[in-house]
């Protein structure tokens, strides 16, 4: 659920990139990160865990517009993505408004991708949020390397919704801020389809 700061005139939306390790969700925040214009961001933070990272920053994206009059912030996350971490991605993903699930293209990666996959569901369940409710897309990573499934394959292997699917290589920034406006606009949807059931 969206979060209203009425002080602010601000609606909140919690994005998540969730995946396998060493799948790109790094690479893909700091790719936005660096994009963003300096006077409608805020700070690069680190949460540190034992060896892996989780990051977060918010923003303002101007290109959004208004939603009900509210002007919308971004926040933004990655999850520590190593099987061993499940504890650090439940807390990361409490309150989440929309996930961007990061695949690694590569042949060698597709168990790391299904079990992640399903880790996802598990904790969105488990917390009683479902993917079907929440803003869902997929960055299929890495399309610069070789040993690649075909987006056809991803397609059937692993997008269980047919969520909107995005060719991605996170190095360049290809296909990134595709994937991330399609996703805020599904949250952005949402609010506005339950304003209209409200009124
Ligand atoms: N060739 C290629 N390498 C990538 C791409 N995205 C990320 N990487 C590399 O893959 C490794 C893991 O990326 P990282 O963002 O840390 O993955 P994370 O564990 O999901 O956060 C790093 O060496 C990245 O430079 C991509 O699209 N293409
Ligand atoms: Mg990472």
């Amino acid at each position: 659920m969206a979060l209203i700061n009425l002080a602010a005139g601000e609606i909140n939306y919690k994005i998540v990139y969730y995946g396998c390790g060493l799948g790109g969700k790094t690479t893909s925040i700091q790719y936005v990160y660096k994009k963003v214009n300096p006077e409608v961001k805020g700070k690069l933070v680190s949460i540190a865990t034992e060896e892996e990272r989780t990051l977060y920053f918010d923003f303002l994206p101007l290109t959004l517009g208004k939603v009900q009059g509210l002007k919308t912030r971004i926040h933004l996350y990655t999850i520590p993505g190593q099987a061993q971490y499940r504890a650090s991605r439940k807390l990361v993903i409490q309150g989440v408004d929309g996930i961007i699930f990061v695949v690694d293209s590569q042949i060698s990666r597709l168990d790391d991708n299904v079990e992640s996959y399903l880790d996802m569901w598990e904790n969105l369940e488990e917390q009683g949020d479902s993917p079907l409710d929440l803003g869902l897309v997929l960055q299929y990573n890495k399309r610069d390397l070789v040993d690649i499934f075909p987006a056809s394959d991803l397609d059937e292997l692993l997008n269980q919704t047919n969520a909107p699917a995005y060719e991605t290589c996170a190095l360049t920034g290809m296909g990134i801020f595709e994937a991330l406006r399609n996703v805020c606009k599904q949250v952005i949807a949402r609010t506005e389809e339950q304003a209209a059931s409200r009124s």
